[in-house]
This record gives C-alpha cells, structure tokens and sequence, in this order.
C-alpha cells in the first residue's frame, strides 16, 4: 500500500476536527477559489495538525474555530470586576482573564499594611471564597473557560476558584481554563513569587498532580515567554528560557510519578509579541517545533502532550506613552503577527496601556482589533498562510537552531531551576534589555512619536483612575464579615493540616488548600500557613555593569556628562549618590534594573533597594546611605499613596533635602499632585535615559549648592 498523500492525511484529520458546517472550508473570492490549507508539492511537506506542529496544532485551526478572544482584565473590586467581564463577553470576548491585584498575588490580604499601594490597583483584589463568588456572578464557570494569572498565592487562588465553582454546581471536572502556575519566570523576571524556588516548585507539581486527576479539561501551567519578552529578552532567550522552564515542570510532575501523557497535553504556553513581525510569526512556528521535539525525547506517545498550544499578548513594552493612539496601530500588526503564527488565544493591549490601566473606550477598541481580524480581514479562511515563505521557513529555522543551543547550555548548567536560583538567565535578559535600551536612546531603533517624529504638544488623554483607598475599605469591611461569620475551630483545622502537609513534604497542597477555602480560610491566611513552613524568599538584586559606557563609547553627549560627573566627584571627593526605590508589592524591575546600570556606568553612585519595600523602610536606607537623591520606579499605579509616604517618611526623619524623583508608568493627570507632594522630577516611558540622568544631576547640584 502506499503512503498516504500529504492531502490525504490533512483531509482525514480535518474532518475529525470538523464539528461545524463543512462548507465553512470551502471559499472563493469571486472566481478564485479559495483552499483551506496549501501544502505544496512537496510530499514531505509539514502538514498542519500533524507533529511537529510547525504549521500548527490544528490541522483546520481558524478555518474551523477562530483563536480565543480572551482580554485579560480586572481591577478595583470583585463586584467592579464582574461586570466589565459580563460587558465585554457581550461585546464578542469569549474567553476571560483575570488579572489579580499584586497584594493577592503576593499572598497578603487587603487589610496587610505591606500593601497600602496596591488593593485593587493593577488587578482585582481577591480576599476570600465570597470575593471569588462575586467575581464569577452570573458567569456559568461549567460553560466559560477562565485564564487565571496566578504564580506566587497560586495555591489559595485557585482552591477558592474550584471551591466557588462548587458553590454554582460546577464539579471540578466540569472546569476549562488555564491557571499561570509559571513560578521559574517570576525568579528571573516577573517576581511575584513568595516562596523560595525549591517549595515553589513542588507547589507547580502538586497543581500539575491535583489537576490531571480531578480537572483533566483545565491547563494546569501556562509557561510563560511573555514576561522575558517584557523584560527585553530576545527571541532567542525568549524561546529558550520558557521551554527549558517547561522541561523542568514536566521533569518536576514526572518525578512525583505521574505518567508523561496524564498530564502533558494540558500544559499550555504564553509568548509575548512584539513589532518584528515575520521574526515574531517564526517565533510560534519554532516553539512548537521545538516543543515537540522536546517532549518526544523526554518519552511523550500521545501525539497531544506534544502540541504546543499558546495564547499570546502583545507587547506592552512597544507601546509608547507619546502620540498614544499610533499604539492601536502596534497593536494590529502584533495581533496579526500573533495569528498568522496560529496562536490558539489572544490578548490585544488597549493603547493607553503605557499610562495607566484601560477605560471602557480603549478595551473596546483592543477587543475590536480581534474582531476585525476575525470577521473582516479573512486571515481566518486559511490554514498557516505564511507556510511556506522562503522567509519565514527560514526565520523558523536559524531559531529552531539559536533556541536549541541555549536550552542545550541550561541543560548542562543543571536545568532551569539551578540557573533561575544563580540568576543568570536574569542577568542574560537585562543586558539584552540594557543593549536595546541604548539602541532607542542613541535613535538607531526607531520609535514613532517618541525619538522620531515626536509632537510638540500630546493632546491630553482621558484615563481610568482607581479610587485605591475606597476599594480597601471595601475589602476590609468584607473580610471582618467573613471572619465573623466562620466557624475558627473548622479555618484552624484545615490550616494545621496545610501546614503539615507542607512540612511532611507529602499530601497534595492544592486539596488541604480547598479544605481550608470551603472552611472560610482567607488567602493571606492560607498563604501565610505555608510561609510557616517554607518561609519567605528574598532576592539578591545584582546589576549587569558596562553596557551603556559601550554603547555610548563616542557619544559627545555621554562623554561632557561623564565629564560633570567626574567633576562632581573631583569637588566634594565623593560621587553624586542615588537610592533606585521599588515600594509596595510592584516587581517590574526592567526599568530599575536599567537606571540602575547606566547611572552607575555614567559615574553615579548607585544603591539599589531590594523589591517589595515600604515607604518607612526606604527613607531609612536612603538616610543609612546618605544618598543626593531617591528614585522611585513605579509600574503599578501606587505611586499616589506610597510617594507622598515617602516624602512625609523622609521629612520625619529629617532627610527632606533628598531629592526624589519618580520614574514609570505615571499618567500626565497626576504629575501635579506628585509635584506638589515635593517631586523634583518625573520620567514617563520613552525617557531617554541620558537625558534622565542630566536632569538628575541638574536636580542633585542645585540642592547641594542651595
Ligand atoms: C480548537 N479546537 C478545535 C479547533 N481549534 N477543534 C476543532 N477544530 C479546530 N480547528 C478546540 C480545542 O481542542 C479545545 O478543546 C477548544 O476548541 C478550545 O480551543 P483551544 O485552542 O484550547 O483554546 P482555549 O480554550 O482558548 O485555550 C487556549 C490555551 C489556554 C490552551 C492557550 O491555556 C489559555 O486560554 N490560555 C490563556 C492564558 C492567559 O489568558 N494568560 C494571561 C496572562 P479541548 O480543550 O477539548 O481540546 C496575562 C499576563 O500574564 C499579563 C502580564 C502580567 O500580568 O504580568
């Protein structure tokens, strides 16, 4: 008998897949005839569907079932939060994502004084079983499937989903979704983990363990590209990175003695997309390569545990603060790029996403550009259209081979966990960052609006606020009612056994921790049971050195500002001093991190704090270290409450002559109120980082010389 034809196989598969009207593959546009998917001539041709997957998992894909609109949101409280989820799936979203404040994320409770800053600020705070009630009100969670980003207090948040959904009816094994559960990334770039990397990972594998046997339609890991890509990793390292992360959490279930295909076809992927459009397309096609590969040699049969299924998010870090709506634009051609990779689901950014969290009209606008994809653009008619490009098969190729020898150098060095614990991955992606960073600076990556073709006056722009202490307020007040309600002897209990179970190192975390959701346990108190006996990790921050002064080796500009600085130095037999500053339980730390060394490159003395600070902590550093000047990087949006803390921490200590500067995410509207609290200087993104560091040195000397 001969071999099947390559059309033959693909016909088979597709009509497995086709569940829907089969004349949806079938198109013409006029008198062309349209095929659902090209193969060529070639009869060893890849075929879509079938391994390694290059042309995607599916051998219809969007032919058949469009990819996933799946706006990832939430913000203030759980009753706010519930209902833009219930307009936007109105509005055609058909996935949801939630995005949780970094006080849940990072295990603590609202009424936590380490979180003044930050309830409700950058996602929804979530407290107890009843706030997740609230978030799902009215949203069947047998019928929706529901993305969670959740690592550190993963644990807690995802035994008070499952045990929320048993309050609606919903069994365990009714639930599609995807939980984050990608702690290896949070060590090397997104840093909301709490425990340290060892019982972080155990954590992954008992998640990996509960869900194969009571929820087999949920993904239990989301093993994430997308923050390295933030954090200004290449292609290469972004690639690399998250599928030795996922080797890792395979080897982690594996070694608990779960079979390879119980588990593997519900680990899912999630990669950032920037504006290098065919490279980011070969991007998806190579992970999947890759991937299969990958999982064949670690001994997966079921074609399934091979496929690399994704979602994807376009690039924040593309999008600029300057001539905003231009990242409507950036947004397309991701999204595009995104698809014609054949991603499975998608978030658009809205495009006042650089100053501040996205108003009704801008989430419209993001979730519309999917729309319009999906419904004008016909990019959907046709299986994997970019198959077969001399470029991009190309592209696919050197990245197949430049990922292959990074994820080979992680493997010698002694796989992920060991490389994310000595923090060289971390460091190998602030260069990269660092290196960029110089390239928009200096103008040879150009940026539209921000060092190209810049305005002179930006039209102001109407952005949403969170009124952070109502919602606090409001969590607290809902908290007393859960503890005054609870049976304590049942919350107790249940966290004893929590705690055994940690300790013992045996029992699986996520079943005592459902125990303890139902029992009314909060999320700081279960996550807190767990830091008994785990404890809490602390990173060492290290900063990469050398980059910029290369960079700017002949920049006339760089050298007359070294020059200052040395005379600085020369005068007063010291250097000027500067403290870099992250409050409250913000982890965004590329900007930091790139302040950081190019200030200390330029000449500066530069101290830079640990993550997760309070305001009274910082003001004490910064007078131990007799520092010229604070700076505060703020990605999060609690820069309102924790930098006037600071300054009134700093005047009560009597250093109010430190200069404070404030950098980050800032929208225009608040720059008053930041000035009149006593800020010298602010720097929104697309600061040129020279130019940054003229202004610091302006401010340093004029108060010296006051
Ligand atoms: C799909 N299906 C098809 C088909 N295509 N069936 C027939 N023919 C086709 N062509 C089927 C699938 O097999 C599946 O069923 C079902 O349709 C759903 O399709 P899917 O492709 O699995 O899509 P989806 O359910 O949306 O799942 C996508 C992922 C999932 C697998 C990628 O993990 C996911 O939704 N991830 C989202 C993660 C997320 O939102 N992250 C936000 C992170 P079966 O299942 O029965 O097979 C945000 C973040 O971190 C931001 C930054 C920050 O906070 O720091």
């Amino acid at each position: 008998m001969s071999p099947k034809s390559p059309a033959d196989q693909w016909r088979e598969l597709a009509e497995r897949e086709l569940k829907a009207d089969p004349k949806m593959l079938n198109r013409d546009y006029g008198n062309i005839a349209i095929e659902p998917v090209y193969l060529g001539t070639d009869p060893d041709a890849e075929i879509p569907g079938v391994e390694p997957f290059t042309r995607g998992v599916r051998a219809t894909m969007y032919a058949n079932r469009p990819w996933t609109i799946r706006q990832y949101a939430g913000f203030s409280t759980a009753r706010e939060s519930n209902s833009f989820y219930r307009q936007a799936l109105a509005g055609g979203q058909k996935g949801l994502s939630v995005a949780f404040d970094l006080a849940t994320h990072r295990g603590y409770d609202s009424d936590h004084p380490r979180v003044i800053g930050d309830v409700g600020k950058a996602g929804v705070a979530i407290d107890s079983v009843e706030d997740m009630k609230i978030l799902f009100d009215q949203i069947p969670l047998d019928q929706m499937s529901v993305s969670m980003t959740m690592n550190g207090a993963v644990i807690p948040v995802l035994a008070m989903f499952i045990v929320a959904a048993e309050e609606q009816g919903v069994k365990p094994d009714q639930l599609s979704g995807t939980i984050q559960n990608d702690v290896l990334k949070e060590f090397m770039v997104r840093n909301t983990y709490i425990y340290p990397p060892e019982p972080s990972m155990r954590i992954v594998g008992d998640i990996i363990a509960w869900t194969a046997q009571h929820a087999p339609k949920f993904n239990s890991v989301s093993i994430s590209g997308y923050h390295m890509h933030e954090a200004g990793a290449t292609a290469v390292q972004e690639l690399a990175y998250t599928l030795a992360d996922g080797m890792e959490y395979v080897r982690a279930a594996m070694a608990k003695g779960l079979d390879i295909d119980a588990f593997a076809p519900r680990l899912s992927f999630f990669f950032g997309i920037g504006m290098n459009f065919f490279l980011e397309v070969a991007k998806l096609r190579a992970a999947r390569q890759l991937w299969s590969r990958i999982m064949t040699d670690l001994g997966a049969k079921d074609p399934r545990s091979k496929m690399l299924r994704t979602h994807c998010q376009t690039s924040g870090v593309s999008l600029t603060e300057q001539d905003p709506h231009n990242n409507i634009v950036r947004t397309t051609i991701e999204a595009l790029a995104a698809t014609l990779g054949g991603t499975q689901s998608l978030h658009t950014n809205s495009f006042d996403e650089a100053i501040a969290l996205p108003t009704e009209f801008s989430s419209r606008i993001a979730r519309n550009t999917q729309l319009i994809l999906q419904h004008e653009s016909r990019i959907t008619d046709v299986v994997d259209p970019l198959g077969g490009s001399y470029y991009v098969e190309a592209l696919t190729t050197s990245l197949v081979e430049q990922a292959s020898l990074l994820i080979d150098d992680a493997e010698v060095a002694g796989g992920m966990t060991r490389a994310v614990a000595e923090g060289t991955p971390k460091l190998e992606i602030e260069k990269a960052a660092a290196v960029r960073q110089a390239r928009v600076d200096r103008g040879e990556d150009v940026i539209v609006g921000v060092n190209r073709y810049r305005l002179d006056t930006e039209a102001p722009l109407e952005v949403r606020d969170i009124d952070n202490a109502r919602v606090r307020a409001e969590q607290v007040e809902r908290l007393a009612e859960v503890r005054r309600t609870r049976d304590d002897s049942a919350v107790t209990a249940a966290l004893d056994a929590l705690r055994e179970y940690a300790a013992m190192d045996e029992g699986n975390l996520l079943s005592a921790a459902v125990n303890a959701a139902r029992a009314r346990a909060t999320l700081g108190e279960v996550s807190a049971a767990m830091e008994d006996i785990f404890g809490r990790y602390t990173a060492t921050t290290r900063l990469i050195s050398g980059v910029y002064a290369q960079s700017y080796a002949d920049d006339p500009q760089y050298a007359e500002l070294s020059r200052r600085i040395a005379a600085f130095k020369a005068d007063r037999t010291r250097s000027p001093a500067i403290f870099i500053a992250k409050m409250g339980q913000d982890g965004h730390d590329r900007g930091a991190k790139i302040i950081a060394s190019a200030f200390a490159d330029l000449g500066f003395d530069v101290q830079i704090g640990a993550l997760f600070e309070t305001a009274a902590e910082v003001a004490d550093q910064a007078g131990d270290l007799r520092v010229d000047a604070i700076g505060v990087s703020s990605l999060a949006a609690g820069h309102k409450t924790l930098v006037p803390a600071l300054i009134d921490a700093l005047q009560a200590r009597g250093l109010g002559h430190i200069a404070v500067i404030v950098g980050g995410v800032i929208p225009e509207a608040d720059y008053d109120f930041l000035h009149e609290a006593g800020v010298v200087e602010i720097f929104g993104p697309g600061t040129n980082v020279l130019e940054a560091a003229y202004a610091v040195l302006g401010q340093i000397e004029g108060k010296l010389t006051n």
